[in-house]
């Protein structure tokens, strides 16, 4: 009997101190056989009502430039204002408290074709995406409101994904959101421990092991984390110690766009269908200091389990308790791996 394959056990999320609960015994095997394939109607090249292709009208009128690479624009229907007040605390000890919180919300389209998506693009396109990522985080974490930089995208209905045209969000605000704090401190704590970075570290021992990983690039890894709560949940982590997009250079860019662009195709064929995800970058502060401790790494959270229609909840005992899984990280990683061997070169 091996406990991580076999039996009832708990992993360990060293980047959020969290715990997983991994039941292994209730599936054998990630891989039933099933596959759904979704009647979906495709998608045209261009869609006269899509608010995101070229030269169309938005939500207020504003009318989209007749772009034809990337495109960004302020969220019309942005979550967070410029200039709120000042962050000042309403109530800063009891047990009720709040501030106020500045921000900026874009949008930002991939590309002018409404049909496309990150598995479809070619990784030129995509490292455009990725220098536009990399512009607005400094653009963004200039500002002297700004803290944080996140840069997502929701993929398909099943994760809130508003339209199909590829496109993704950037959320610049003025303190760390929670989860990127906790990855903060996380990783200051193992650098103030041991002199190097913990997804350094970590990455190393994951290439030592080979298990869980799924693509191996030039300068970017990706790998389904040990402590993965989603079935299919990865992360992609680069071998070089760096915290920003900034930091890096045009072949380590394309590098990135590449193992994106296999991860996403990949996603799409574990199914044969289009896989729904959020996915974004963790980037150091933009407070202008430095983060030696901090290593510039993206996840993608899908939500599908056993089919293109079975998806997993987090509900029960994970809302109460802590997350669960049946297959394990391992057995997602080998199914992943079989399918990003397949993705061809574009
Ligand atoms: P999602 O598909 O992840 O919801 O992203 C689309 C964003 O586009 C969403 O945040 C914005 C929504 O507020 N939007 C505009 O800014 N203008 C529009 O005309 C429609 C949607
Ligand atoms: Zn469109």
């Amino acid at each position: 009997m091996d406990v991580l394959r076999d039996l009832p056990h708990r992993r360990y999320n060293p980047l959020l101190d969290e715990w997983v609960l991994v039941s292994p015994h209730r599936t054998q095997r990630p891989w039933q056989g099933q596959v759904e394939a979704v009647a979906g109607a495709m998608a045209p090249p261009y869609d006269p009502a899509c608010y995101l292709c070229p030269g169309n009208a938005r939500a207020g009128g504003v009318r989209n430039p007749a772009y034809t690479g990337t495109f960004v624009f302020d969220n019309d229907f942005a979550a967070l204002l410029p200039d709120a007040p000042a962050a000042h605390q309403l109530d800063a000890t009891g047990l009720m408290r709040a501030h106020a919180e500045r921000g900026i919300c874009r949008v930002i389209c991939y590309s002018p074709r409404h049909d496309l998506s990150l598995a479809a693009l070619d990784t030129a396109s995509i490292a455009a995406v990725v220098d536009l990522w990399a512009a607005q985080t400094a653009e963004l974490g200039a500002r002297e409101a700004i803290g944080s930089v996140q840069i997502f995208e929701n993929r398909g209905a099943m994760m809130g994904a508003s339209n199909p045209h590829p496109h993704g969000q950037i959320w610049a605000t003025e303190h760390l959101p929670t989860i990127v704090a906790r990855e903060d401190q996380a990783q200051r704590a193992y650098h103030a421990t041991h002199g190097r970075t913990l997804l350094g570290d970590y990455l190393a021992a994951e290439e030592a092991d080979g298990a869980r990983i799924v693509w191996a690039g030039a300068s970017f890894v990706a790998l389904v984390p040990f402590w993965a709560v989603w079935p299919f949940e990865t992360m992609i982590i680069g071998r070089r110690v760096a915290g920003t997009l900034s930091a890096l250079d045009a072949a380590e860019r394309h590098d990135l766009a590449e193992v994106i662009r296999r991860v996403a195709a990949a996603y799409d064929r574990v199914f044969e269908a289009p896989f729904p995800y959020s996915m974004g970058l963790h980037q150091q502060p933009c407070d202008g200091a430095a983060h030696p401790a901090w290593q510039l790494h993206a996840h993608f959270f899908p939500p599908l389990l056993r089919s293109a229609t079975v998806r997993k909840f987090l509900v029960g005992f994970e809302l109460l308790g802590e997350p669960q899984r049946d297959i394990t990280a391992e057995h997602a990683a080998a199914r992943l791996r079989e399918c990003a061997s397949s993705v061809v070169p574009a």
